[in-house]
């Protein structure tokens, strides 16, 4: 590339990976990002790394600004931002659930909180109305971004890129928040358009946040410091797999660790040892046939050979990532919750 492009990076709050209209998956229009979508490049298998506190934004910025994974980002000296109506009922969600089937450690946690606990249908139907409408604003908005740069005739040479800090749950699970690891927490939009990216090209490999720090420094130019743990996602974006990761995870504080691998996707939860809150087990979702991850495969004995590896998936990401959970591994094995 001769002349180095603009890049606009657009971060939304709390969109999941599924809000999208692109996406055929929710009942939400998006079509100024659906059409962003179309003319470049759709990542749809992109994770946001969780952290260690219960703000999850916050280290989803970390990671974007520094192109680390949230333990090591949290660490370094980084300029950081610290603080972080419609008829719906035949598309709903499929994983609505009115109470989380056991306590994840993080259940009194001030999201959780905010409708009546076991949710009611009327109560989630709104939220998600609420929810669905705002992210239509959001695309409004975007689209008016887009026609600035369309009318100052700066469309063509501008990467645009759309993603988010994370998503949320807002019933799913009979969880409200983000402070878990399902996909609709911790799965999120990306797209990037624009000059060096292809057109209409959707991504399935594994990608996440930090990716992109490296991504954008590639497209403008400019050399990848060596703190950083991402991968450019251009390989990806013109269509090479050589450099897709095996396995993507993410961590929610010391209390939950998800690895998803080959289509499949592995929770393991702890007890807190000073509260009491949480609980010693695991979920294990065969995401290519249950994407919405509503059939806990974890007991099933012809299951368990999948788990061991999982685990041991698990347990390298966290030693590759700098999880502090590493630790206290070997004391509370894996076997223990099964
Ligand atoms: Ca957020």
């Amino acid at each position: 590339m001769s002349k180095r492009p603009n890049i606009v990076l657009i971060v939304a709050d709390d969109h999941r990976h599924s809000a999208l209209g692109a996406a055929g998956l929710e009942p939400v229009r998006t079509p100024v990002l659906d059409a962003l979508a179309h003319s470049g490049v759709c990542f749809r298998q992109s994770h946001m790394h969780g952290g260690v506190l219960q703000a999850v934004c916050a280290p989803a910025r970390a990671a974007l600004h520094t192109g680390m994974s949230p333990f090591r980002a949290a660490q370094s000296a980084c300029d950081v931002d610290s603080q972080g109506a419609m008829s719906i009922r035949s598309q709903w969600p499929p994983n609505l659930a009115s109470a989380h089937p056991f306590d994840n450690g993080e259940l009194g946690v001030r999201d959780e909180q905010l409708l009546v606990s076991p949710l009611r249908e009327a109560d989630v139907r709104e939220e998600l109305a609420a929810y669905y409408a705002m992210i239509s604003h959001l695309d409004a908005q975007i689209g008016t971004v887009l026609a600035a740069l369309e009318s100052t005739g700066q469309r063509e040479e501008t990467v645009v890129v759309y993603t988010a800090d994370h998503g949320i749950a807002l019933g799913s699970h009979g969880l409200l928040g983000k402070q878990n690891l399902y996909d609709h927490s911790v799965r999120i939009p990306l797209i990037a358009s624009g000059p060096g990216l292809p057109q209409g090209r959707t991504v399935e490999a594994y990608t996440c946040t930090c990716d992109l720090y490296p991504t954008l420094c590639e497209l403008a130019g400019a050399p990848v410091p060596d703190t950083v743990e991402g991968r450019s996602l251009l390989p990806f974006a013109e269509g090479r797999r050589e450099a897709a990761r095996p396995y993507v995870g993410a961590a929610y504080r010391y209390l939950q660790r998800m690895i998803k691998a080959d289509g499949w996707k592995l929770i393991r939860y702890w007890q807190d040892p000073h509260t009491g809150a949480g609980t010693d087990r695991v979920q294990l979702y065969h995401l290519d046939e249950d994407p919405w991850e509503c059939r806990d495969l974890a007991a099933d004995p012809g299951q368990r050979g999948r788990v061991a590896e999982l685990s041991r998936a698990m347990k390298r990401w966290l030693a590759e990532t700098g999880d502090p959970l590493l630790d206290y591994w070997t004391a509370i094995s894996m076997e223990e919750a099964l």
